[in-house]
């Protein structure tokens, strides 16, 4: 006889335990698992009506009983149910109602369920605003049933979700999603280097990465960044950098994710705004310079070079004065940037990461 898994939701009042259902049930309904899930709250008003719409919603069965108020037998009869209708798995959303003050029976409450439901994996949900209290909160649900998986709610506010660390330390039990808005479809599995940096104020170091990644050659890159920062920017450089820019994307996306650059951004956003297509145009440019002057940018300063350089391009005079613009804000830029060596360090060194 088929046995179906069965996943019992736990968390105070508001922790966003019937939100996290429906983003479970739709996470692995995309995975091509037949989901059902249970409203085995009868304290707060609606929780019924708010559990069956999310389900019609995400495609998953759904069972409760509007009129009970015998949480246990709704979430066994449940169960059962739902198993016989071919599930292959359950999800039981509970009450969080009493929150702190009722605490005693909302514990018994869940041990009730969990005996009557035996789950194969009970789930803590917690928001991430929380914090130190996260502690306490998890060892006492702990005890009453052992705590399988933690899922940290409203990622997406200011909180960084730092109590969720102190949760796992209490149980044991690991962080497995992430709540990053209130739609069903923000939700993430959770992914612990991202979760690091963003404790650390670190930016995303992932999706950085991950476009690094990208590049044909790593170690080019680096090259080009060492040798901005030392200062030799050349329109050598220059070109190679755009080349690189083309393959990274925009640049002020790059920028944002690196840690500590967000607040410097400002200086940043002038060579932030170089298109697709001005960059072809700039590559042409230096296309027709001589080796002298791409070595030496200030000689771009000398207007019958500029005007030279502009014919050889087929492209107008201020087009070129653009470019040395663009050049000599680049070079500002890298003098700011000099100051913050840290930051270039761990960027550099960041192509080197294990995966
Ligand atoms: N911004 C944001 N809001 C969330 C998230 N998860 C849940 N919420 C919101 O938090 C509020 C409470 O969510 P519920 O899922 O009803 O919380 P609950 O734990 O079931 O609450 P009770 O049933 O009263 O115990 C709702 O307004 C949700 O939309 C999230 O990841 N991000
Ligand atoms: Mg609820």
């Amino acid at each position: 006889p088929y046995t179906p898994y069965v996943i019992m939701m736990v968390g105070v009042q508001g922790s966003g335990k019937t939100t996290t259902v429906g983003k479970l049930a739709k996470f692995y309904r995309s995975m091509g698992y037949k989901v059902g899930v249970v409203a085995a709250d009868t304290y707060r008003p609606g929780a019924y009506e708010q559990l069956r719409q999310l389900a019609d919603r995400v495609g998953a069965m759904f069972y409760g009983e509007p009129d009970s108020k015998d949480p246990v037998s709704i979430a066994q009869r449940g169960v059962e149910e739902l198993r016989k209708r071919g599930a292959d798995i359950i999800i039981v959303d509970t009450a969080g109602r009493h929150g702190y003050g009722e605490e005693e029976a909302l514990l018994k409450e869940m041990q009730d369920i969990a005996a009557a439901v035996r789950p194969d994996e009970v789930m803590l949900v917690i928001d991430a605003a929380m914090g130190q209290k996260s502690y306490d909160l998890a060892k006492r649900f702990h005890e009453a049933t052992p705590i399988g998986s933690i899922v940290v709610t409203k990622m997406d506010g200011t909180a960084k979700g730092g109590g969720a660390l102190s949760a796992v330390a209490a149980t044991g039990a690991r962080i497995k999603f992430i709540g990053t808005g209130e739609d069903v479809d923000e939700f993430e599995v959770f992914r612990p280097r991202r979760f690091v940096a963003r404790l650390l104020g670190m930016g995303d170091l992932e999706s950085l990465l991950e476009r690094i990644e990208r590049l044909q050659g790593v170690e080019e890159f680096e090259k080009t960044v060492a040798e901005m920062v030392a200062g030799k920017i050349t329109f050598r450089v220059l070109y190679r950098q755009l080349e690189q820019m083309r393959k990274l994307g925009p640049f002020r996306k790059v920028l944002q994710m690196i840690p500590g650059f967000s607040t410097m951004l400002d200086s940043f956003d002038e060579a932030a705004k170089v298109s697709e297509e001005k960059m072809r145009k700039w590559m042409s440019i230096m296309n027709s310079m001589t080796y002298d002057e791409l070595d030496n940018p200030e000689l771009l300063e000398q207007r019958s070079r500029v005007k030279r350089i502009a014919i050889g391009a087929g492209v107008e005079i201020s087009d070129v004065r653009e470019l040395y613009n663009y050049y000599k804000t680049v070079k500002r830029m890298m003098r700011q940037l000099r100051k913050r060596k840290d930051i270039l360090e761990r960027f550099a060194k960041m192509g080197r990461l294990p995966g």
